[in-house]
This record gives structure tokens, sequence and C-alpha cells, in this order.
């Protein structure tokens, strides 16, 4: 049964999320089912929910929420994508046409482990909770993990550091299980999203290098246009550009891994807000969050549609 305290406009602990990729699958079966691409460190499946029409050939566009655990908005996009996608498919001539002819992976939690230790412990964290050979810290940041540029600017090697880039790229179980699943799908999936906050950024590769990426053009002109779409609801103003001028170097990301994987449209969202409330974003700002961000991730899997 549907978890009680289940809500779209509410922070869900991760038992509660857990519940709803099942019940979101058993209550729209023509349109979501739920698979398991791996298990964290501490042992929790990792579900990964699939939304589309069936269809023979169907391209794909993979989006993941809570890679940091601190982050908690962005797991509360994940579940609004998904719910604004059942919803409205049939009803929004854009979603449908989406829906019927793309397929979308929506993995709802990367840093589950962590995720849970930010409802019960400390509320602040942001890395994985595995064990570090010869440190008494644990963790490592999932978005400083990825084999790309890894661990050369922007990421540390000292386990005890936010930003530790792990033993070795994919060291993290959960890190591993991400990637093993797009280099399984790498035919199908031609738009990587990672969903961040907080800054209101949209930012493209590459965050590992300053230089830029051959599409660097198509991005560009990508971001500026979802991040008009994103500012018309509420005004809410976005800064666009690749990574490493717009925000920070940091080796080790997913969407630079992505891009280089040949994903060319790979983009990480910072969501709302510049830092008033920082990753503590209140409860009544969700809904206006998510509801931005939507027609920002609509554009952009439209446009892969288009092109
Ligand atoms: N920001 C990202 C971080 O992992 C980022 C910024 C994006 C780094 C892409 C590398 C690649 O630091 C947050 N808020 O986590
Ligand atoms: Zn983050």
């Amino acid at each position: 049964a549907r978890s009680a305290s289940h809500s779209y406009v509410k922070y869900n602990d991760w038992d509660t999320i857990a519940a709803w990729t099942a019940d979101i699958a058993a209550q729209n079966p023509d349109l979501v089912s739920r698979s398991v691409i791996g298990k964290t460190y501490e042992g929790r499946p990792m579900y990964l929910l699939k939304m589309g029409k069936s269809g023979a050939n169907k391209n794909a566009i993979f989006m993941d929420c809570g890679f940091h655990a601190r982050e908690w908005i962005t797991p509360a996009f994940c579940q609004w994508f998904v719910k604004e996608a059942v919803e409205t498919y049939g009803k929004d001539t854009v979603m449908t046409t989406l829906l019927d002819k793309l397929d979308f992976y929506v993995l709802p939690v990367l840093n589950i482990d962590g995720y849970v230790y930010t409802w019960t412990k400390d509320r602040m964290w942001r890395k994985t909770r595995s064990k570090n050979s010869g440190s008494i810290c644990i963790g490592t940041d999932p978005n400083r993990n990825f084999d790309a540029g890894w661990c050369t600017i922007g990421a540390s090697e000292h386990p005890c550091d936010a930003t530790y880039c792990g033993s070795a790229p994919e060291s993290e179980k959960e890190t591993k299980a991400l990637a093993d699943f797009i280099r399984e799908h790498l035919s199908t999936i031609k738009a990587y999203l990672t969903i961040h906050s907080y800054s209101q950024l949209l930012l493209f590769p590459y965050s590992y290098t300053y230089n830029l990426p051959s599409d660097y053009e198509e991005l560009n002109s990508i971001a500026r246009a979802a991040s008009k779409e994103l500012s018309s609801l509420y005004n809410t103003k976005y800064t666009y550009g690749p990574g490493a001028k717009t925000i920070y170097p940091a080796a080790g990301g997913s969407d630079d891994w992505a891009y280089d994987q040949g994903i060319k449209y790979s983009f990480t969202f910072e969501l709302r807000d510049t830092g008033r409330y920082g990753f503590l974003l209140p409860e009544s700002q969700i809904k206006p969050t998510c509801e931005e961000t939507l027609l920002a991730v609509k554009y952009i899997a439209n446009y892969v549609l288009e092109h």
C-alpha cells in the first residue's frame, strides 16, 4: 500500500521514497516500471524507474537525483518529475509526445546511504558512507569518483575531506552501478541529466578542464534556452555555462564522464536557492522549484527528441 506519509510537497525519507517507487510503478503499469541497478555500500537496493510508452528502438534520457546526501530538494524533484509524467500523459501534448517517443530513466536517489544519514545523524552530510582503509573518516564524494580527469583538480586525495575522490574511479558501489547501467545502455541514452543543489546553475562539460567541449556552441544555446524557460515561471535567475568556469574546476564528475562516453546532451542542474537557505530549502519551495525545473527538463528532452 502507498506509504501513509508520502507527499510531493514534503521531503520524504528513504523508506517512504522506496515504497513510493513500488507504488507508482504498480499504479501505472503501462507507463512506469521499476528495476534495481545495484546495491549501496550498506546494502540498500538502488531503484531505477523507467518511464515511457512501450515501443521499439526508443531513445532514452537518464536523470539522477540525490548524488549528494544533503541536497534534499533533488530527490523531491525526481519524484515530482515522475508524478508529472504519469499525471499529464494523455493531457499535456508535450509530455505525451515525450513519453510516446522517448524513455526516461529516473534514479530518485543515487547516494541512499548518505541520504539516510542526513535524516538520522548529520543533516549536512554530502558523501557516501563507505569505509576508507587507513582512515577513521567515512565516505567518498560520488561526484568526484567518475573516470573523467579523476582527482586531478578540485578534488581531494584525503578521505576526511568533503570532496574526497575515492581510492579509484568508481570505487563506490553506487557510482559503479550507475556507470555500469549507462555503459550497458549507451546506444539508447541520448541525454544525461544530474540534479544537484544549490546555486541556480545549469552546467555542462567540462568541469575537469577549462577546455571547452567540441559541442560547446550547441550545449550553450540549449542551456540558455532551458534557463529562459525555467525563469519564465517565477523569474528565478539561472546562470549557465561550462562547469569549470561557471562554478569551479572539479574532476571526476558524472556529467563530464557521460559526455566523454559519447552522451552529447549532458547537464548538471544546481537547483534553488542561491544561499539564503542553501541545502535547508524550506518545504514551501518544493513546489515552485520543481515546477520551474520541470520546464527546463522538458525543454531539453524535447530538444533531444527533435535532434
Ligand atoms: N555542485 C557540484 C559538485 O559536485 C559540479 C558541481 C558539477 C562539479 C559538475 C563537477 C561536475 O561540487 C554541488 N553542489 O554538488
Ligand atoms: Zn551536489
